[in-house]
């Protein structure tokens, strides 16, 4: 799908960033809160009721005048896909719970025309798909009145076959987003950040042939960081379907055919090769062909690994100067949909000198990672298995599971991402333990060229020696834990600490900082003033010297976030104040701290 429609849908615009080209729904839906659940249960709470009406997904507009249906969704209010409701819809600020979109989009946006009189439904060449970038937390999707599927999960891609479902001329598509959260759901009921609902990502109709590329790779080989190897799986691929991946600007290609699974896996000729990293954040455009389906994308090679307690990026030791950040624009209102919020959050987070950003606590939106890669920030993605989970049910497992699937299947070819991490600050249980490490081997069977990780907590020390102890670590690469050194616990502690890693790992503090009022001036302990943060930050700094294998550190956070979890009045008021920046761009002084311990390392 190569062109722009521009009757009937002029605002819908090609999503550039995916490895195909494709037709963003984006713009001004239509939406209607549906606290109570009424537009899939009806007054009868059955679905199937023929005297039902209210069935939102099914019945999208009225057929005929006589028809009792008391919704409109084309009188009903608009708002903008992508974007929280949150942030645009002043009742909906606090709002958790069922909200519908609708939108109406000519078939011509799949290459449909309207077949002459008499000659049928048109048929798509090949094969549509509506593709979701984030829905929050779950999604019910329906086009045509026709239920497409469900989704959990709100901050990962996925998608649907409509070849059969699109029409020429209009069709209808009905979003059911609902944030609700549970018991067993991923993020469960605690956690410190704004539940944003809705469709906060992009949506679009994509074209393909009838036999496609599902997934590609391309690889650097650690043994001689010379060699690459392309992997490419197509769907419906039989043996023998001839596969070609170029790289045209070092001018080699690679041919072969897929295997009995409808795989080619195919080593480049060797070139000159300019490796991806911070200081060199070179992309390479690779162009992958099978059959009729074309994809290409850029991307940077780099190979990244551990060794005893260093971390090696293309086999030389590097230490992660990292931030950790929220996917939240950085003026603190909603989340981030624009590239000028993305380059903000960059911008900030380089400013501290940073080469490395735990983007916490759920996969962000892709064109930040993109981004990131541009401009050679390594990043740390991790899925929202954030304190009390219900370790013990397997439905909770198989949505954590679906999560990392679809996490990493996003990024799959982004050079910059280096961890896939599963959890944060998890109480050690043997059900706990059962459920990630499980999903560490899951992790690597379908990723081992980055490194696993997840954030613990390390809260107090035993006769004054801090040992982060768990048995999850045996399962990772890097040995990562969160400590509050100076806020959850007493600062003038932090120059007697000791600390001791009982693994031959890298260790990474994946969180650690205070919170401060930008501008706020007093003491260095009168807490919330600017001082009392530099003052953590100071000691923490003096402490990280004594930590073995300390390969990385991540203050929390870049830029104060929303959180309802901080409500303290005058202070907090809705915001989490740790960050080094205000979310109006102010720099706090503990952000002087980090840049001059960045700039020593
Ligand atoms: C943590 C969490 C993070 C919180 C932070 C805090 O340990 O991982 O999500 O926001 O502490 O500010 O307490």
């Amino acid at each position: 799908m190569k062109t722009t429609l521009t009757i009937f849908a002029a605002c819908f615009a090609l999503a550039a960033f995916a490895d195909r080209s494709a037709t963003s729904l984006a713009g001004d839906w239509h939406y209607i809160v549906d606290p109570q659940n009424i537009g899939s249960l009806g007054y009868h709470d059955d679905p199937d009721s023929q005297r039902d009406n209210m069935w939102f997904g099914r019945n999208v507009h009225a057929k005929h005048r006589s028809d009792l249906v008391e919704y409109n969704f084309d009188a009903s209010p608009t708002m903008k896909v992508p974007g929280d409701w949150n942030t645009q819809v002043k009742e909906l600020f606090w709002y958790e719970g069922i909200v519908w979109y609708e939108t109406d989009f000519d078939g011509r946006l799949a290459g449909l025309s309207k077949p002459a009189q008499g000659a049928g439904e048109a048929k798509p060449s090949g094969r549509v798909f509506l593709v979701l970038d984030g829905v929050s937390l779950k999604a019910d999707v329906y086009m045509n009145g026709r239920k497409l599927g469900t989704h959990v999960g709100g901050f990962t891609q996925f998608e649907f076959d409509v070849t059969d479902v699109i029409r020429a001329g209009k069709n209808s598509l009905v979003v059911k987003a609902d944030n609700t959260r549970s018991k067993s759901s991923i993020p469960t009921y605690g956690f410190d950040w704004w539940n944003y609902g809705g469709i906060i990502r992009d949506v679009r109709i994509e074209t393909r042939p009838e036999t496609y590329i599902s997934r590609w790779r391309v690889t650097l080989d650690k043994a001689d960081r010379k060699t690459l190897t392309a992997e490419v799986d197509l769907d419906k691929a039989a043996a023998g379907l001839p596969v070609k991946v170029a790289i045209p600007e070092l001018g080699v290609t690679a041919e072969g055919k897929t295997d009995e699974n409808g795989r080619a896996r195919l080593t480049l000729p060797q070139a000159e090769l300019t490796l991806w990293s911070p200081a060199t954040p070179k992309l390479y455009r690779v162009v992958a062909t099978a059959g009729a389906d074309e994809v290409s994308d850029e991307m940077g090679f780099r190979t990244i690994e551990t060794k005893g307690r260093s971390i090696l990026l293309n086999g030389e030791e590097i230490f992660l100067k990292g931030v950790c950040l929220h996917d939240e624009a950085p003026n603190g209102g909603g989340r981030v949909t624009s590239d000028a919020e993305v380059a903000e959050n960059i911008r900030r987070a380089k400013s501290l000198g940073c080469n490395f950003v735990r983007l916490a606590h759920y996969p962000h939106i892709e064109k930040m990672v993109r981004a990131c890669e541009r401009e050679g920030l390594m990043v740390w993605s991790e899925i929202p298995l954030y304190w009390m989970i219900d370790w013990g049910n397997p439905s909770t497992y198989a949505n954590a599971e679906s999560q990392v699937r679809e996490m990493i299947s996003r990024d799959i070819r982004r050079g910059n991402v280096i961890i896939w991490s599963l959890a944060n600050e998890t109480v050690r249980s043997s059900k706990r333990t059962d459920f990630l490490s499980r999903l560490a081997k899951y992790a690597r069977s379908l990723d081992n060229t980055r490194l696993i990780s997840l954030a613990m907590e390390v809260a107090r020390a035993r006769n004054g020696v801090n040992k982060p102890e768990d048995e999850l670590h045996e399962f990772v690469d890097i040995v990562s834990f969160n400590e509050y050194v100076g806020w959850y616990r007493n600062v003038k502690d932090a120059d007697k600490m000791v600390w001791e890693i009982p693994y031959e790992k890298p260790v990474v503090i994946s969180e650690f900082g205070g919170g401060a009022v930008a501008g706020r001036h007093g003491a260095n302990d009168e807490r919330w003033t600017e001082e009392m943060q530099q003052t953590i930050y100071e000691a923490n700094v003096r402490m990280f010297s004594r930590i073995e294998g300390l390969s990385g550190t991540c203050p929390w956070v870049l830029t104060d976030f929303r959180s309802p979890r901080r409500p303290l009045a005058g202070v907090q008021d809705g915001y989490n104040r740790k960050g080094l920046f205000s979310t109006d761009g102010r720099e706090k002084l503990a952000a002087e701290t980090m840049r001059k311990f960045y700039s020593t390392k």
